[in-house]
């Protein structure tokens, strides 16, 4: 028993993640829709022992469907969000189409679980709930428990983002691209504009007129709306990296009150989805392959910041999967909020 499922973009990285997360942590459905383009439609999948039939994405795919996880990008989610809410379902959305709109929660469960506590299950009314981008989520995991304890006034990122942010033919075409590079051979560049095997470039994200691209944009804007601090002031810089799927990122936080390193451990140690990798004596700290199919986001290289005075600053670094909780099991989790 339990809720009506829909996935909508079975097929793709996230999509697949989807069945992998409700089957990891027995999410209770009665059952589950598999959606995907008319292109996939037809193609079979087996999930938890059941066999199942790829259906075309269309207006009536939501009829009956109590939550609906979406993960086909924005163009879908603009067309086909307020279908499935106009139908009764909640949809948690993984794209950037509702994310800024004040009337959509955007959530992470660990953050700010409050957001989203008007939107009730079975009461026939639809909604939508933005899953934030991955970046974000990442960052904000290790960020807000200090936060809470010191007030961050402003946070400079620097992050070093994976392949599968960009989705699976990204990542497969990383591993054509590596293969081509160490047999001599000219490498296939469909996904990115130049190689990314052995290399790394600033996000592939369109730039904006102020400098900044999109995905820094996304790292501004929704860590505001999700600590609801309008005046939070928040810098990224966002490159990729040939990383299969998992982001990194360094962060750089400067507080209204003081907060020293040890303090920031313990409140870290305590923090839901966090794990502390920080061996100085064996200089091991998180890495991407490390959190790699894991849940929890990865916090180290915790240290005072020497150019401010007073315990004001701390520097860390965060590893956390992207694919897991940068994008599906946080849908997942928010979709466990409402049950
Ligand atoms: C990346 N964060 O790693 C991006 C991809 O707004 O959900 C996801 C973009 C988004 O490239």
């Amino acid at each position: 028993d339990g809720p009506s499922l829909a996935i909508v973009g079975v097929t793709g990285a996230v999509g697949q993640e989807f069945l992998q997360v409700l089957s990891d942590r027995d999410f209770p459905y009665r059952n589950i829709r598999m959606l995907a383009s008319k292109r996939s439609a037809g193609k079979k999948l087996t999930f938890e022992d059941k066999d199942y039939v790829i259906e075309e994405l269309t207006e009536d795919s939501f009829n009956g469907i109590d939550i609906a996880l979406f993960s086909a990008g924005g163009s879908i989610s603009k067309k086909f969000g307020p279908i499935a809410v106009d139908s009764g379902s909640i949809v948690v959305d993984n794209s950037s189409a509702f994310r800024m709109d004040e009337r959509v929660p955007l959530v992470i469960p660990e953050v700010n679980p409050d957001a989203m506590a008007h939107i009730k299950l079975g009461s026939g009314k639809g909604a939508l709930i933005s899953n934030p981008n991955c970046s974000t989520i990442i960052c904000l995991m290790a960020a807000t428990p200090l936060h809470h304890h010191a007030k961050v006034i402003r946070m400079v990122v620097s992050t070093y983002q994976a392949a599968s942010g960009a989705g699976a033919a990204a990542m497969e075409e990383l591993e054509l691209q590596t293969r081509e590079v160490l047999e001599g051979k000219r490498p296939t560049c469909n996904i990115f504009k130049q190689q990314y095997a052995f290399n790394l470039f600033s996000h592939n994200a369109p730039i904006l007129s102020n400098g900044y691209n999109e995905e820094e944009m996304k790292m501004v804007k929704e860590t505001r709306k999700i600590w609801n601090d309008p005046n939070v002031k928040v810098t990224a810089t966002c490159i990729r990296v040939p990383v299969m799927r998992a982001h990194a990122e360094s962060i750089n936080l400067q507080f209204e009150k003081p907060l020293d390193e040890d303090t920031a451990r313990d409140i870290l140690k305590r923090a839901a989805g966090v794990v502390i990798v920080d061996d100085r004596a064996s200089n091991h700290f998180p890495t991407p392959l490390e959190v790699s199919n894991k849940d929890d986001v990865a916090v180290g290289r915790i240290r005072q910041d020497l150019s401010q005075d007073g315990n004001y600053g701390l520097d860390i670094f965060v590893c956390g999967d992207q694919v897991r909780k940068g994008a599906a099991l946080n849908a997942v989790q928010i979709a466990e909020m409402l049950l």
